[in-house]
């Protein structure tokens, strides 16, 4: 999951693309970057790291110009090197520079056909310089020194004819403007804005409505599905239906966990979707055991805080803080003779055991992926005098791996991977285990007052959208991950080494 900024302003955007990029740190905190466009030059600072810590004067000093792009990366599959962060860049046609949220399920045939068919050179592993290459290779057949609208969106158009998964995206063409586009099932979020500046109207094209909102930006709505949106340098906007086939099916685990609460997502509220999840929940544990003996509902923070509290209400049970999260965790440092290890979620949480003691507690969580926190976390509520420990996940069981471009281990890391719920919880040592029914999760997001019926929810029941991925492509992935967490094994081996020789 990564997160996208892209601003046409009116005076300089360094600082407005910075704070939209802080924004949306929630979506990846691995890498960040920001390129800009002045005078047909372009402004790029990209590295490893926090947007917080990726900037600094001297960098935003060199930002200039009114119009840019930024993204967060968080790594979806493999190793993440910072010659990956983004934008990525290609010089021709125009200059174009590109970030990606998302993940391409046909990237080795496009790989190959831009090597074999195209001619153009792909630097890294990532999917987003071969849809940045796929994207400027059809701008360039256009043939014209000058791009029009109709040359963006007819190579926007080309785009969705030819890469196959999970994108939302946005490109700028030095010198002319910033096309922001939307894949044709509308798996990945995207909106678009405007605010009113003496100077004049300025837009912007964001992963998540709450970037608009917090730099004064009204929203003007979500992309279609397979929509593209163009605003020029001059600040014009153009938008236009570039699929052929579009039906919209989003991913339903922004709601679950990725997006900010203060987020509308293809008009949905995500704190309302996170409320009937909650409510939903406590029906189904009304129906399971109408004569239950829950004493106190306790969320894990932070995401599952808005489900646990219309679960509660709904049960008629208090509702109390049971966990107190650490904001501020320290980097691990490896000393010499000291193996590197996870921070552990004791470190993270800590438990205020006067809300456990002798008490039968129901913990809830927005989901249950390896299962490793919540075992500790089930843990920790037993040591702190819990009499039985309860647990509940705001989301079904997660059975299958994610291609859209959300960094879930693959399908033997997950812990309800061909397991019951029973099974799951004698594994994380639950009392008593209740998930959401997916009928139920579907009903909390697209039954408000917007109504959705379709979503992606493959990692629930492991039916892909796209209808591309079968067996063979989730091995591949699943090899291709296992390769990649070897290598970064044998990385931290290696410094260790260093420091003990
Ligand atoms: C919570 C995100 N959420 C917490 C991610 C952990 C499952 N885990 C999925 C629960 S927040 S595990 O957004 O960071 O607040 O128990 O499956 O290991």
């Amino acid at each position: 999951m990564c997160g996208i900024v892209g601003i046409v302003g009116k005076s300089n955007v360094n600082q407005a693309l910075y704070d939209a990029l802080t924004v949306l740190q929630h979506r990846g905190q691995d890498a960040a970057g920001i390129v800009t466009s002045h005078d047909g030059r372009l402004f790029l600072r990209k590295d490893n790291g926090l947007v917080r810590d990726v900037f600094h004067q001297r960098h935003m000093q060199r930002l200039v110009g009114h119009m840019g792009i930024g993204h967060v990366r968080y790594p979806t599959a493999g190793s993440s090197t910072s010659a990956e962060a983004q934008p990525f860049y290609v010089n021709s046609p125009y200059g174009i520079t590109l970030a990606h949220n998302g993940n391409l399920t046909n990237v080795e045939q496009l790989a190959k056909e831009i090597y074999e068919s195209d001619l153009r050179h792909v630097n890294t592993n990532s999917d987003s310089e071969v849809l940045l290459n796929v994207f400027a290779h059809e701008l360039a057949q256009r043939g014209k020194l000058q791009p029009t609208e109709e040359d963006v969106f007819a190579a926007v158009t080309d785009v969705h004819n030819r890469c196959v998964g999970g994108y939302a995206v946005v490109a700028m063409v030095t010198g002319y403007g910033i096309v922001g586009f939307r894949d044709p099932h509308g798996i990945r979020p995207i909106v678009f804005g405007q605010r009113h500046t003496d100077e004049g109207v300025e837009y912007m094209i964001a992963s998540e409505s709450v970037s608009l909102d917090v730099l004064g930006f009204t929203l003007i709505r979500d992309l279609a599905p397979g929509e593209a949106v163009y605003i020029t340098e001059e600040g014009k906007l153009h938008t236009r239906q570039c699929a052929t086939n579009p039906s919209l099916t989003p991913c339903i685990f922004e709601h679950v966990y990725l997006a900010r609460p203060d987020s509308i997502i293809d008009g949905v509220s995500v704190y309302k979707a996170r409320l009937r999840m909650g409510e939903k929940l406590a029906e189904k544990i009304l129906r399971e055991r109408p004569e239950h003996d829950i004493d106190v509902v306790i969320p894990i923070p932070d995401t599952s805080r808005t489900a646990a509290l219309e679960l509660a209400n709904h049960l008629g049970v208090k509702f109390r803080e049971g966990f107190v999260k650490n904001r501020y965790i320290g980097r691990t440092f490896i000393m010499p003779g000291q193996a590197a290890r996870k921070k552990s979620v004791r470190q993270k949480l800590n438990a205020i055991e006067l809300e456990f003691r002798g008490k039968n507690v129901m913990l809830v969580d927005d989901s249950i992926v390896r299962g490793t926190t919540c075992k500790q976390i089930i843990q920790m509520a037993r040591e702190a005098g819990a009499k039985n420990v309860y647990f509940c996940s705001a989301a079904p069981a997660v059975r299958y791996p994610n291609v859209y471009g959300i960094d879930m281990p693959s399908a033997h890391e997950l812990i309800a991977h061909n397991r019951s719920t029973q099974d799951v919880a004698d594994l994380i040592g639950a009392d008593w285990l209740i998930y959401q029914d997916l009928p139920d999760l579907i009903e909390a997001v697209g039954g408000g007052k917007i109504k959705i019926d379709k979503f992606d929810c493959a990692v629930f029941d492991g039916h892909y959208v796209t209808g591309d991925v079968d067996e063979a492509y989730l091995n591949k992935i699943e090899q291709a991950r296992n390769d990649a967490s070897k290598v970064k094994t044998q990385a931290v081996s290696a410094i260790i080494d260093l420091y003990n020789n």
